[in-house]
């Protein structure tokens, strides 16, 4: 992309609303514009990040066996009389009448919507275990919206359903997904902890967070400092080997790591003292098991080998995938802007022209442009008539991981620059060499 075709409104002026670092960048970086309390639209650039984002949990969701469909925002209110949730769910829940009055409601999770699909279609164990799960709008009328896409009424989440024939075939689910999650997360270079939580209003004793530990964090976190030291890193996964799953979701959940709803003093106290940390964290996902909850209310049954009929063993799971964004931002920025890990950045590397009209940096530019779209990259080419000054700004600011600089001094010595936002450093080296370097850092990506 080159700027000067793009539209990227980034604002110079810290805007005033904004009260943490990931909302301040969001909206300088002309990623998000608010058009009313917690909903947003999702300007070019912001959009961009999200689809990668979508499409990480769309490649992890399918690695671990979890089939996509799309479910409709709007869902019948009798769907959730049935559950007894309507009532339940209280003022979060924005409730619509059709023209014939009929009541509707824009869906703030699919628990309901899922069963009764599942009901309709599937009646025997022998399309057990299957896990159905789409990326799709929530809105939740939140008493305080705030912190931008952090906690939005409007926002995009993951949700996954598993119907399973017991119970323990539903806990290696949840396992399933304790491990597609950590690796989700690590793919966005975040640290995500599973902590032991509440269930709230999906219901369900067996529930874990996952957390990024932030300062503007919204959540009070208590955990075993060791918890930080493990990540799942390249191990390779089968995700229908139970024993394996469930050794993953030991590893990382036996150590002490709570939110402040199911906090206990007395263990945190046995836990060595230089070890005992807490934080604040901003909750990514959520993973539930809920047996038969859903299923009991909705017959969802389906007939076992030896010829009953069974309700169905299920939990549901959630990525809060808008609020990633701004998780991710709060994990990895500086005081010039954002800094995107290369697992999620709108755009591989940016090109700097800084003679913009001189035939050699521009001929330079475009062909570095060119070699970057042939390795099928996603460079954007700043060719604006703009000082450097500005333009390293705006690079900084939107937080390309990588960027390519191009000058009139350097190529008289055959050289561009290419420096890593992440470090600062710079490296002269030819035109060719810097493109084979982006080439590899993104290879397998
Ligand atoms: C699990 C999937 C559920 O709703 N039902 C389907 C279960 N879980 S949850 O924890 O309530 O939500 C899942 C994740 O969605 C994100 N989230 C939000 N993101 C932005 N703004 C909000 N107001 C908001 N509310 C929830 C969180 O990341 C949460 O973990």
């Amino acid at each position: 992309m080159r700027l000067t075709r793009y539209f990227l409104p980034v604002l110079k002026e810290n805007p005033a609303e904004a009260q943490i670092v990931s909302h301040r960048y969001m909206l300088r970086a002309g990623m998000i514009k608010q058009q009313a309390a917690g909903i947003y639209s999702w300007l070019p650039l912001g959009y961009k990040v999200l689809r990668r984002i979508e499409q990480i949990v769309h490649e992890e969701q399918e690695r671990a066996g979890h089939i996509p469909l799309l479910m409709p925002t709007l869902q019948p209110a009798d769907l959730w009389r049935e559950s007894g949730r309507y009532d339940d769910y209280g003022q979060e829940m924005l409730r619509i009448k059709d023209r014939q009055g009929r009541d509707l409601l824009y869906g703030p999770t699919n628990e309901e919507m899922i069963t009764d699909i599942f009901r309709a279609h599937v009646g025997s164990y022998k399309d057990l275990p299957m896990t159905l799960y789409h990326i799709q709008w929530k809105f939740r009328d939140e008493m305080r919206p705030r912190f931008g896409v952090m906690r939005g009424r409007e926002f995009l989440m993951k949700d996954g359903y598993n119907f399973d024939l017991t119970k323990e075939d539903a806990l290696h689910a949840y396992n399933r997904h304790l491990v597609s999650y950590l690796r989700t997360y690590e793919r966005m270079g975040l640290q995500a902890i599973p902590m032991r939580a509440d269930s709230g209003p999906i219901g369900g004793d067996d529930t874990h967070e996952f957390l990024v530990l932030a300062e503007t964090g919204e959540s009070e976190v208590f955990y075993d400092s060791a918890v930080t030291d493990i990540s799942l890193g390249a191990r390779e996964i089968d995700y229908d080997d139970k024993a394996q799953c469930q050794g993953v979701m030991e590893e990382f959940t036996s150590l002490y790591a709570r939110t402040d709803e199911t906090h206990d003093e007395a263990l945190f106290n046995a836990i060595p003292e230089a070890r005992r940390k807490s934080a604040r964290g901003i909750e990514v996902g959520q993973i539930f098991y809920f047996g038969t909850k859903y299923s009991d209310a909705m017959g969802a049954n389906v007939m076992t080998p030896e010829g009953s009929r069974v309700p169905v063993h299920m939990g549901s799971h959630g990525i809060g995938v808008s609020r990633l964004l701004g998780a991710i931002i709060e994990a990895s920025h500086d005081d010039k802007g954002i800094i995107w890990p290369e697992g999620v950045t709108p755009f591989h590397c940016g090109i700097v022209n800084l003679k913009q009209g001189d035939a050699d940096t521009n001929a330079a530019c475009e062909g570095i442009y060119k070699a970057l779209k042939l390795m099928g990259l996603d460079p954007l080419y700043d060719d604006r008539d703009e000082r450097a000054g500005a333009k390293f700004a705006t690079m900084d600011l939107i937080g390309l991981p990588w960027r390519i600089t191009v000058g009139p001094r350097g190529l008289k010595n055959g050289v561009v620059e290419l420096t890593s936002r992440r470090t600062g450093i710079s490296e002269e080296m030819t035109a060719e060499a810097a493109v084979a370097r982006i080439g590899q850092i993104y290879e397998g990506l």
